[in-house]
């Protein structure tokens, strides 16, 4: 048997997961795709099985089983279908906030929902003018009679007008720059609250992704999460933990790839053999199936951390390279996989195309992979390896 990090328990799991992505979500990708309609489908069936329990713990109504294994299930769920994978990603994403800075009263209002996946849920930082750069963010909370007063717009959020919680981040200090920034959750039917428009995309397309208007948007002061001006703080703390989720569609789609190039090199023939027998489309598999070999290691790395307790500067390092490199990974291999099937990889009948259309995204949101260049690099700066010189002449 092939060497595995995972416990039995967990191995079971990923079993199921992985024969519900099989039998049930890779026979709909295409449909997904093709339609731009959200898989309602899809996430009945997550429902039906628990698998949104996999992202909470258990005195929340989830599994408890940490967060490897849920990074494994997005995995596994994106190799046949990144729209899919994605669903679960963002529950992650648009639940953090409540799981790191929620009070018990919000966390039990809320996560047990989130859970059983009665409610989807979603992140709202990024704004028209303000993407890498968070801090720039225009939109106001003004506090008013026990109650903040939500004025302004995000745009490019995912599960716009599917979720039923968004977390929205807001300047309660317009003048105050980072320190300005609070978080606050806002159920989907507040007055004032609209979902404006969904963008038609490039790729995972059968997820929304949409503009958040907010005009005179009341929402209680209960709905604050943690302190007024630990909105930024509390937004990248977040992002640490859920950038792993969008790697692991990376490699989820990345890993679908190699393995649809694969399959197909071994029974597409020309002069006379197979193609994977021919020595350059050979090393271009090669090449696949040891990148994502390599981006696992730093995605499962990163789980085994988390649930081992690391914090702080070592895991916004971790998190960030897992995302790059496993991101990067699936734009490269799913581009080589449309080069293995040739004008077969170009055309809708195969996957891969839409492999490597719903690849590009990974690249680009929760934080583009300069932007994780950079938090890579300015942890680096910070560490000290002098002694590593010492000696050296
Ligand atoms: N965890 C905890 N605190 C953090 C942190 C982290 N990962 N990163 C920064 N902070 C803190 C800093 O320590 C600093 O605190 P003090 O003021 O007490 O010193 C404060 O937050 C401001 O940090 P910094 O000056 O580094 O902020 P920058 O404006 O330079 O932003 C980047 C840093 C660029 C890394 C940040 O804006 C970012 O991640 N941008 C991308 C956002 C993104 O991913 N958008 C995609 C849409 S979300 S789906």
């Amino acid at each position: 048997m092939a060497y595995d990090v995972l416990s039995e328990e967990q191995r079971e799991i990923r079993e199921l997961v992985r024969t519900l992505a099989r039998e049930r979500i890779a026979p709909r990708a295409a449909e997904i795709d093709e339609s731009h309609e959200f898989p309602w489908d899809v996430v009945e069936l997550f429902r039906e099985h628990g698998i949104f329990g996999l992202l909470f713990d258990e005195e929340h109504g989830g599994t408890g089983t940490g967060t490897l294994l849920a990074l494994i299930a997005i995995e596994e769920v994106s190799k046949v279908c990144a729209t899919s994978g994605l669903i679960l990603a963002v529950q992650e994403l648009g639940s953090l906030g409540l799981k790191l800075a929620g009070t018990e009263e919000q966390q039990a209002r809320y996560l047990p929902k989130l859970a059983s996946g009665e409610w989807l849920c979603a992140y709202a930082l990024s704004e028209a003018g303000s993407g890498s750069d968070s801090a720039a963010m225009r939109t106001t909370a003004r506090r008013d009679n026990g109650e903040y007063v939500l004025n302004g717009g995000k745009r490019f959020i995912t599960n716009a007008g599917v979720a039923g919680l968004y977390t929205v981040f807001a300047k309660t200090d317009p003048d105050a720059g980072h320190p300005g920034i609070s978080a606050f959750v806002v159920e989907a039917d507040t007055p004032g609250f609209e979902v404006a428009r969904l963008e038609p995309k490039m790729g995972i397309s059968g997820s929304t992704t949409g503009e958040l208007v907010f005009e005179d948007c009341r929402v209680p002061e209960g709905n604050r999460l943690g302190a007024e001006g630990e909105g930024f703080k509390i937004a990248m703390r977040i992002l640490d933990r859920s950038r792993p989720g969008v790697a692991a569609q990376g490699l989820g789609i990345g890993q679908g790839a190699t393995d649809y190039a694969l399959e197909y090199a071994k029974s597409r023939e020309t002069m006379g053999k197979p193609i994977a027998q021919h020595q350059l489309i050979a090393a271009k598999l090669a090449d696949m199936e040891t990148k994502c070999e390599a981006a696992r290691g730093l995605l499962y790395s990163f789980g085994q951390m988390v649930d081992a307790g690391v914090d702080g500067p070592e895991l916004t390092k971790a998190s960030a390279m897992a995302k790059l490199y496993c991101t990067d990974v699936a734009m490269e291999v799913s581009t080589e996989a449309v080069q293995i099937l040739g004008g077969y990889g170009y055309i809708r009948e195969y996957p891969v195309e839409r492999m490597m259309r719903d690849a590009k995204i990974t690249q680009i949101y929760e934080g583009t992979n300069e932007i994780q260049r950079l938090v890579i690099a300015r942890e680096m700066l910070k560490e000290n390896r002098a002694f590593l010189l010492a000696g050296v002449g």
